[in-house]
């Protein structure tokens, strides 16, 4: 709004040429996005304790999380809000891109929030169904992928990291490729999301990097000094990345250990399919594996566990799954730990940056 209100008064203002760099947007997005959460969230979580939206524990995690009992959950909200809020102030709302990862987010935040609904609010001991929840996550994966398809510019080949030569085009699969990244990286996040700060840290470093991928892929002449796809019109996506990094400050600001709020199925459902959508977009759809690498050691922990839990009936890998609850159990503290995986997110976005050169 605020490029589309305030860019054309700069026939009339010279200054007002600033609104047109998708830089400066994108750093006012982020701080725009952390205001919002910073001075909306006491509110948010008061209102959250009044409607007794508090966390259920359960009784065979870790014993340290029985204090946690009663925290407010589904603050998620307040991230939706300030990343909506935000990319709708700062962004071009004539860009195809914007509209497909904050509708993707928003849709995906919805089946989060019927299922915390349904759990927190209507005490039922069951939100939705796995099944019902991953196909409506589907559903919602595949819209966003047939939208892109239909897109004329978008290319339906695949970047692949380090081979600068081999990018396979997947043609109409590429709609079933974007539900597997979109589908897997909400997944992801939403096993992640169990200790204080520990799925949004390495969210917002995620962000961060996709912001700069973003920049890049939609600058033709820095795409083509990198020989990456330019993907026109991808830049804008670095607004979008800037509200999400600001936004996960503002809330990690509360999320941080000891927790006041958590985000919920609301918030780890949404962001981790924005983040999948964004790598979507960015043409960097292989490399958040690597960039999101602490979400998927996370997940591949929890797989290998439950594969070898059902073969040998009874035994574990693990002291328990997901990982970051087996070095609780080891008797790591829990700010050691989440400040640890962080440092790795930190590392694996680094590694992730770095094949931009190394091509
Ligand atoms: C949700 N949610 C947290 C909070 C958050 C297949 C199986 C591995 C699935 C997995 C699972 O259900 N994961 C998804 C993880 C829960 O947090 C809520 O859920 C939202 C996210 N969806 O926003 O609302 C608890 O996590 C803690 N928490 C924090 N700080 C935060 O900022 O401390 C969350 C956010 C909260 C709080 O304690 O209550 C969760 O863990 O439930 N299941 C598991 O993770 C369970 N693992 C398991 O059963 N492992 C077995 C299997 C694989 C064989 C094993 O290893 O033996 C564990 N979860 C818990 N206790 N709580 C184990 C037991």
């Amino acid at each position: 709004m605020v490029y589309h209100l305030l860019y054309p008064l700069h026939t009339v203002f010279s200054a007002f040429n600033v609104f047109r760099y998708i830089t400066f947007r994108t750093i006012y997005a982020g701080l725009t996005a952390f205001l919002i959460c910073f001075l909306v969230g006491p509110w948010v979580i008061r209102r959250l304790r009044e409607l007794q939206v508090g966390q259920f524990i359960r009784e065979d995690g870790p014993e340290t999380h029985f204090k946690k009992s009663g925290t407010p959950t589904m603050g998620g909200v307040l991230i939706l809000i300030a990343v909506t809020a935000s990319t709708l102030l700062w962004a071009n709302l004539a860009n195809l891109y914007i509209w497909t990862v904050l509708l993707t987010t928003i849709c995906l935040g919805l089946i989060g929030f019927v299922d915390d609904y349904r759990k927190q609010v209507k005490k039922r001991s069951k939100g939705l169904g796995a099944r019902e929840k991953f196909w409506l996550q589907t559903a919602v994966a595949l819209g966003a992928g047939l939208t892109l398809y239909l897109h004329p510019d978008f290319s339906t080949r695949v970047t692949v990291p380090f081979l600068k030569n081999v990018s396979p085009d997947l043609g109409w699969a590429y709609i079933l490729f974007t539900a597997l990244v979109i589908v897997g990286a909400s997944n992801a996040v939403n096993l992640t999301d169990g200790l204080d700060g520990l799925a949004i840290g390495p969210l917002i470093i995620v962000a961060g990097t996709y912001m700069i991928f973003a920049y890049v892929a939609g600058h033709v002449k820095i795409a083509e000094y990198l020989q990456i796809n330019y993907v026109p019109g991808a830049g804008e996506v670095a607004v979008f990345c800037g509200a999400l990094a600001g936004a996960g400050l503002g809330f990690l600001w509360f999320n941080a250990y000891p927790a006041q709020v958590f985000m919920g199925d609301v918030g780890s459902l949404s962001l981790g399919g924005a983040m999948g959508t964004v790598a979507i977009v960015t043409k960097q759809e292989i490399l958040l594996v690597l960039v999101g690498g602490l979400f998927v050691m996370e997940t591949v922990s929890v797989m290998l566990q439950v594969g070898f839990f059902k073969l040998t009936h009874g035994r574990r890998i693990f002291r328990m799954a997901p990982i970051h609850h087996h070095f609780e159990l080891k008797g790591w503290p829990e700010p050691k730990v989440i400040v640890r995986f962080w440092i790795i997110a930190v590392l694996l976005a680094l590694l992730a940056m770095s094949t931009l050169k190394l091509r």
